[in-house]
């Protein structure tokens, strides 16, 4: 078994402690694959009042993360390289990093908070920068929590069914299929028939005859991403991806909704 190592860097430690514990990964962490450390930049503060900001240099409003604590938790702990510093500035995060971040032994995320990092910090402490996203959070928090359950749901072993990690979304660049569950009539919508059926093949070919109609309509960048439809895409799409309930006929009433 190959255990992976992460550690994340904090001023506000309480924030990731449930969300790391509860789970799916809070159980793969008791199992021993994944080995999650979060480090309390606090413990590494300077002065006696272990303080972790102050006030920027030039003016302005809010306070910046100072290099000292930040320096020296990384150079006490030894985490795992790359560390990578949490930004809107950053390298976007997206499946693929998850992937090529997965497919190593470890890696450690810094978390920013106030007003930014202690320039210092990002250029000779780091060795890249990532970000979730397009907005400004509080701090690095949820970002390396989104970050750490995309990538270690991707170790094996983490997720109860191996065969679930690799088949989603994003997986071979289209959204997934609808799901469903019992009741097979829930309020008067049906279960597509197809799902019922017990023709596994039939139901195979009409998840992604869904799955490309759905990404088309939705995620037209998606499509355009993975080189457009091949001949048989489109002639499947055409075929079956059509309504969201292709087995819905007036032959067959026990299809209909009778909600309103
Ligand atoms: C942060 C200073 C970083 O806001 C973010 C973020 C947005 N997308 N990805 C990351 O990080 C928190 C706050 C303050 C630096």
């Amino acid at each position: 078994m190959v255990q992976m190592h992460i550690s994340v860097f904090t001023a506000l430690p309480q924030i990731l402690e449930g969300p790391f514990s509860a789970s799916l990964l809070g159980r793969a962490r008791e199992r021993g694959l994944v080995d999650v450390r979060i480090h309390d930049l606090r413990h590494h503060a300077a002065d006696r009042h272990r303080s972790v900001d102050d006030s920027p240099f030039g003016g302005g409003a809010g306070m910046v993360l100072m290099p000292e604590p930040v320096f020296r938790a990384v150079e006490a702990v030894q985490p795992p390289r790359p560390l990578f510093l949490l930004d809107p500035g950053g390298r976007r995060f997206n499946q693929s990093v998850a992937e090529e971040l997965a497919a190593g032994d470890g890696f450690s995320l810094l978390c920013g908070r106030y007003e930014g990092v202690d320039e210092r910090v990002r250029r000779h402490l780091v060795d890249g920068e990532l970000s979730i996203g397009d907005y400004v959070l509080a701090g690095g928090e949820a970002a390396a929590f989104v970050i750490v359950e995309a990538v270690t749901r991707l170790v094996p072993g983490v997720m109860g069914n191996e065969a679930s990690a690799g088949e989603e979304s994003f997986v071979d660049g289209l959204l997934e299929a609808p799901h469903y569950t019992r009741p097979a009539d829930f309020r008067g919508w049906v279960v597509p028939a197809v799902l019922r059926s017990g023709d596994h093949g039939r139901v195979a070919q009409w998840r992604r005859a869904q799955s490309l109609a759905r990404t088309a309509a939705r995620r037209p960048d998606l499509i355009e991403a993975r080189g457009g439809l091949s001949d048989p895409e489109r002639r499947l799409l055409e075929e079956l991806g059509q309504a969201e309930y292709p087995e819905t006929s007036p032959e067959d009433p026990s299809q209909e909704s009778s909600a309103p």
